[in-house]
């Protein structure tokens, strides 16, 4: 047991017969699909009914007795993946229906063209390779692209973006858009649709002409002409993914133009064949001004000023992929663009594929912020998925954890955050709980079983519920962000300041740590990017009385002193947190050991010693946050808490080396 089934595990079925009005590639799928899976009534005859009413949308489905209804074939495909789970995890509903949040459900791959994975912890890319064989599919890829597509079609998850956001020109070039063609057609009919990262100098680089101007009728040409060539190649290719101006990235900005100007472009170009843009808003300057700010400053003006195929991607946080942040501003700012949520799926700032933390309940948090656009309930949910304004397309992105190794995501646990992602992006209203609990009876039980409940599916599940504000709590706690070893962003490094370097690209810059307090100061007093928020949230996070504890020193630099809701001063509340850090990662081991015997011995001893290193982990965030900030706050650790048990010194050098990485 390798973990390689990751959820889908239907087997001994019994019989059934399918009855389906018409034929596709889709459909035998999801005949097939049943009659391996089905765990209802033996002999029953499930039929699939295409219906036109209005209470299925897209590609949406209802479960109706023995009848699956929806207007595509995807619908009838993904009420059938539905119709499965229920009967595995023994709910025994008759009606029910559902409908997807988003309508397009993406994994972004960033996975370079020489076969590795940027921030990716699971193995080289499945998508490509070097060497001579590279863009050919061989038999094996083709097995691996259909569980792949499988898998995600189980989740709903209906599209995916092959290469890097950091993207190589060559991808646009005849050779590789083959190999994409390849791919494209052992995914259709699992209903996953390709798109690609392209790079903005590609007329230069692959086209050879002398600039990428956007506004340069060749440049338009040359853009129109690939998209053509695309289009005659995968009829049904998604569209682009594109990052600009950003971390070196080449973009319209180099040509004195805007990102309006960029993205409009190849809007354009795409729209003859029902392309769309997905332009990030990542973008930030080596300037003045508070980094969290700038994607909102240079996107705020252009607000309906993009063509109707371009949708801006926005990740979570204002920063990026911290343990915690408050929710981007630009979700409730942008109101005639559309905007859609880009998530970390990897865990490039979580412990990597070594960490065990479901990271639903972060994305549920930021989706079920209220932004305050239209008053109280402008969640960011409802400002992405049409619910706030007619669109006629949404969209969600995560950014995907797989790699070639064996169980897809190198840690067990980390296969439930592709799960949950595609499942918030079909549901954005699902709670976290009940897609644990989802997960955990399909990955770790079989069917309907109910003798596990006390001994693993409840504890497992609290541990899983923890597990993020656990990760929080050791890495950084009341929050502090951005405190990460320089580089590789695995473990901390709070001391790492460099003058050569932008200054926001070092810790210190986010914890401002001196001897009066620490924090970074955003309120009216300092950058004041709480402005960029609606009321009442501006007010609320502005004062220190008032901002939420998990926020305090993302928007204040708050004084040791400073006494917390539960009576304790900044400094002791700090020990506190991340003493509690370590040590619920101890309870986390203890726990998974108590299941010694409920499950497989190869799932168990991997996960046994990934906590292992968490655990280890969980030790030098906290010695070495807790050492570190003391030389500040010039206090003791309250004596109640287990002591450090390493130099500081020590933890310097330990972060800086490969060993560690
Ligand atoms: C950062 C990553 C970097 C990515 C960048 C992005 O460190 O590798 O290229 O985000 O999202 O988190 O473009």
């Amino acid at each position: 047991e390798d973990g390689h089934q990751l959820w889908l595990r239907h087997t001994a079925a019994k019989q059934v017969k399918v009855v389906s009005p018409r034929k596709s590639p889709v459909l035998t799928i999801a005949v097939q699909e049943i009659k391996n899976g089905w765990l209802g009534k033996d002999g029953a005859e499930l039929k699939f009914d295409f219906v036109k009413d209005g209470s299925v949308t897209d590609d949406g489905f209802r479960l109706e007795g023995n009848k699956i209804a929806a207007k595509t074939d995807l619908g009838i495909l993904y009420g059938s993946y539905e119709l499965l789970r229920r009967q595995y995890l023994g709910k025994s509903d008759q009606n029910y229906a559902s409908n997807p949040s988003y309508s397009r459900r993406i994994l972004n791959h960033w996975d370079n063209l020489d076969g590795s994975v940027e921030r990716g912890y699971a193995g080289a890319s499945i998508f490509w390779r070097q060497g001579d064989s590279s863009l050919q599919l061989s038999e094996a890829d083709i097995a691996l692209y259909k569980e792949y597509a499988r898998a995600n079609a189980s989740i709903g998850i209906n599209g995916t973006v092959l290469n890097n956001v950091n993207a190589s020109a060559k991808i646009l070039t005849i050779a590789y858009l083959q190999k994409v063609q390849a791919i494209a057609t052992v995914l259709r009919p699992y209903g996953l649709k390709v798109y690609l990262s392209v790079n903005f100098s590609s007329p230069v680089t692959v086209g050879k002409l002398k600039t990428a101007d956007p506004l340069v009728p060749a440049v338009r040409h040359w853009w129109a002409a690939k998209a053509k060539e695309i289009y005659s190649l995968i009829p049904d290719f998604g569209g682009f993914l594109v990052k600009a101006n950003s971390e070196g990235q080449p973009g319209p900005q180099n040509f004195g133009r805007t990102h309006v100007d960029g993205a409009n472009m190849m809007a354009d170009a795409l729209s003859p064949f029902g392309g769309i843009v997905m332009w990030r808003a990542f973008v930030y300057q080596p300037s003045n001004e508070d980094r969290t700010k700038q994607a909102y400053n240079e996107f705020l003006k252009f607000d309906g000023k993009f063509k109707k195929n371009v949708i801006i991607q926005i990740k979570n946080g204002p920063l990026d992929f911290q343990p915690r942040e408050p929710f981007s501003p630009l979700f409730g700012a942008m109101i005639k663009t559309p905007v859609m949520p880009e998530f970390q799926i990897t865990q490039e700032y979580l412990g990597w594929s070594n960490h065990l933390v479901f990271l639903s309940t972060l994305w549920e948090e930021c989706l079920q912020s209220d932004t305050y656009r239209n008053g109280k309930g402008s969640t960011v949910a409802a400002c992405t998925d049409g619910t706030m304004d007619k669109r006629t397309f949404s969209a969600i992105a995560g950014v995907s954890n797989i790699g070639l190794e064996r169980n897809w995501t190198g840690h067990i646990f980390a296969q439930a955050n592709w799960y949950a992602f595609g499942r918030l992006a079909w549901d954005n209203k699902l709670k976290s709980e009940d897609i644990a609990d989802e997960w955990i009876r399909q990955t770790f039980l079989s069917p309907t079983e109910k003798k596990m409940e006390r001994t693993f599916v409840k504890p497992i599940k609290e541990m899983m519920m923890q597990s993020r504000e656990v990760a929080v709590d050791y890495m950084m706690p009341l929050g502090l962000h951005h405190i990460f070893a320089e580089g590789h962003h695995y473990g901390p490094a709070p001391w790492f300041s460099n003058k050569a370097i932008r200054a926001d690209w070092t810790s210190v810059y986010y914890h401002n740590a001196d001897l009066l307090g620490v924090g970074f100061n955003r309120s009216s007093t300092g950058s004041n990017a709480v402005e960029q928020y609606h009321e009442p949230l501006r007010s609320t996070f502005n004062s220190l009385e008032s901002c939420p504890e998990e926020y305090l020193l993302w928007f204040h630099h708050v004084p040791w002193t400073y006494k917390l809701k539960n009576g304790n001063d900044l400094w002791t509340a700090l020990c506190y947190r991340y003493d509690s850090g370590l040590q619920r990662v101890r309870a986390f081991q203890r726990i998974w050991d108590s299941t010694k015997g409920l499950i497989d011995d190869e799932r168990f001893r991997s996960v046994q010693s990934k906590l292992k290193i968490q655990s280890r982990d969980a030790q030098v965030w906290k010695d070495a946050c807790l050492l570190y900030f003391q030389q500040f706050s010039k206090r003791e650790i309250p004596y109640d808490l287990e002591r450090p048990i390493y130099e500081l010194d020590t933890l310097k050098k330990l972060t800086k080396s490969k060993d560690y990485e």
